[in-house]
């Protein structure tokens, strides 16, 4: 009987190691911000900007686009991209969900 009791204790150890194992191999969910927070760093800073204004005056296929910094999705990096940053700027970025 305690042969029996072992067994079953060392599967149940395997069997938790491997459980343990598998959600160790999970990545945490990874949080998604506003577009204004061009970063996606959870707080509009200083480094927003500099992000938008090494793409400002850029459009889909030009060498300096970046998606992240057309903030209103207009397909041009443009004073209005500044102008929606600025009205948060140093905010904590609220998180809108999860990848
Ligand atoms: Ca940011």
């Amino acid at each position: 009987m305690k042969k029996v009791m072992l067994i079953v204790a060392l599967l149940g150890l395997v069997t938790l190691g491997f459980v343990v194992a598998v959600k160790a191999d999970d990545a945490p969910p990874v949080p998604i911000y506003p577009a204004y927070d061009v970063n996606q760093d959870g707080v509009v800073e200083m480094m927003d900007f500099f992000i938008m204004a090494n793409a400002f005056g850029s459009y889909p296929g030009h060498a300096r686009w970046n998606p992240a910094a057309d903030v209103v999705a207009d397909g041009k990096i443009e004073m209005m991209d500044f102008l929606v940053v600025a009205q948060h700027f140093s905010e904590k970025s609220p998180i809108i969900g999860y990848k």
